[in-house]
């Protein structure tokens, strides 16, 4: 049996019409009425629900379900991109389309050197009006940008997280893993894992519009080929012989999600049943990934990987005294330290396994707010301030909300910054406090804009963008 191949969207050849045939698709799954499970609306409330969106009777087990800042994170988005794959396939394939449609996938990440144009958006996701002056169902407002150059740098398409050793780790304080923390449904708060921190937020608060929220982010038409990548990832990451899902029953098969299939007929999974994807609905594979290993086959297990990757109790060296709320140029904050605790021995240089973490905690707020460059520097030296890293607010107003998960204590982030730590002194255990500076990246945007044919379904955002950090916290573990 031959599977369905996801291809790299800038890899497509001339003359290929997978974009072409995606677009009548959109165009014709727009038409359809909110309440169909195969409606472009539908879908995309599976993900996040608009304010202002309709009550319909599937709402409550079938909306407003995307998994965030979980360990369900990566297989929860691979059933519901595979679920859309199989109602765009089926469209295609109805309209006189190939049979064989497969979602493309944008990535970012790839060399400049073979492909100087893998950071811009493709073409045909740009113009309001196709070249016959009709819509164009594949254009969203994003970010006021209509050359597909959104400023992607190398920090932002970083591909640091395929590093990661463990998929999880729930230990507070330090970084949650390749695939994200142990969670229960968790629809949005708490800590990210690697993968999805970056490049996965950072991307969606970079390209702006109905990208920037979870609650509209898959009504822009390539938020399917970001997640198609981000599949990918976990994929290339997976089949590592090295690297390995999580073991654990809870897991595997703890968790059922609900979503449609190509027919609009309701079906179940489990993480268990997205480890192979050729079993799942009509089958996929990456053009560049060989075939995936059947699931059990991985070493080392769970528990193996994580007591690898774990060197001691993190202790917290240094706390913000007081809430920060960020101001639109840079916000300046004094993490006094606790010398008994910063304090690394001789014997614990870079590459050793001591390892020291900027942990931005309770990232809340409300509206639409853009990334924020995260620097360190020394109060009084006359050194230049270092990047700890790139803080990502996708989500942040969901996660603020008394209904989410943790009672909407908001978001974490979690910087590695032991290389900087022991370049600026900070494992001596004389330093009295640190200082982080946080400065908006790129203009802002603050609205969602609502794209032609949207109006009256999804309101613009009245909210104005606020964004507030509870506590920084400098940990050394
Ligand atoms: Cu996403």
């Amino acid at each position: 049996m031959t599977h369905r191949v996801r291809k790299s969207v800038w890899g497509l050849p001339d003359g290929d019409e997978t974009l072409m045939w995606y677009e009548r698709a959109v165009e014709a799954l727009w038409q359809l009425p909110v309440d169909n499970p195969r409606a472009w609306f539908f879908m995309g409330a599976v993900h996040g629900v608009p304010p202002s969106f309709p009550n319909i009777p599937a709402r409550a087990q079938f909306w407003d379900q995307c998994q965030h800042q979980s360990w369900f994170f990566l297989p929860w988005h691979r059933g519901y991109i595979t679920a859309f794959e199989a109602v765009v396939a089926e469209e295609v394939a109805s309209l006189g389309g190939p049979e064989d449609w497969a979602l493309p996938y944008w990535n970012y990440s790839q060399d400049l050197a073979d492909n100087p144009d893998a950071r811009r958006l493709p073409s045909p996701f740009r113009d309001q009006l196709k070249p016959d002056g009709t819509r164009n169902y594949l254009f969203s407002r994003r970010r006021l940008v209509t050359n597909g150059d959104f400023g992607l740098t190398d920090q932002i398409v970083s591909l640091a997280a395929m590093g990661f050793s463990d998929f999880t780790n729930s230990t507070p304080g330090v970084p949650s893993g390749f695939g994200g923390p142990v969670t229960g449904f968790n629809p949005g708060g708490g800590d990210s894992g690697a993968l999805e921190q970056l490049p996965h937020n950072v991307i969606h608060v970079e390209i702006g519009g109905f990208m920037r929220d979870p609650r509209t982010a898959a009504f822009d038409p390539v938020f399917w080929l970001h997640h198609c990548n981000i599949d990918r990832l976990w994929e290339t990451w997976r089949q590592d012989p090295l690297h390995a899902d999580p073991a654990s029953p809870l897991w595997l098969t703890g968790q059922p999600f609900d979503m449609h299939d190509g027919q609009g007929q309701p079906f179940s999974y489990t993480a268990q049943d997205m480890l192979d994807t050729t079993q799942i609905l009509h089958g996929y594979l990456y053009d560049t990934i060989p075939s995936p290993v059947s699931p059990g086959d991985t070493t080392p297990d769970d528990t193996e990987a994580l007591a690898m990757s774990s060197s001691g109790d993190p202790e917290i060296a240094g706390a913000s005294e007081a809430p920060v709320r960020l101001g639109p140029t840079v916000t300046r904050t004094r993490v006094p330290m606790n010398t008994d605790v910063a304090l690394a021995g001789p014997d614990e240089a870079p590459g050793s396994s001591r390892r020291v973490y900027l942990e931005l905690q309770g990232i809340r707020g409300t509206g639409v707010a853009g990334n924020y460059a995260v620097l360190i520097d020394l109060p009084g030296d006359d050194m230049v301030p270092v990047r700890a890293g790139v803080l990502s607010t996708f989500g942040h107003a969901r996660a603020s909300r008394a209904d989410a998960p943790h009672g909407g204590s908001g978001l974490n982030q979690i910087f590695d910054i032991t290389a900087h730590a022991f370049s600026l002194g900070l494992t001596r255990g004389d330093t009295g406090a640190l200082e982080v500076l946080i400065e908006p990246m790129g203009a802002a945007d603050q609205a969602w804009g609502v794209p032609p044919g949207l109006e009256g379904v999804v309101a613009e955002t009245d909210e104005p963008a606020d964004v507030t950090i509870g506590r920084i916290n400098v940990i050394f573990e």
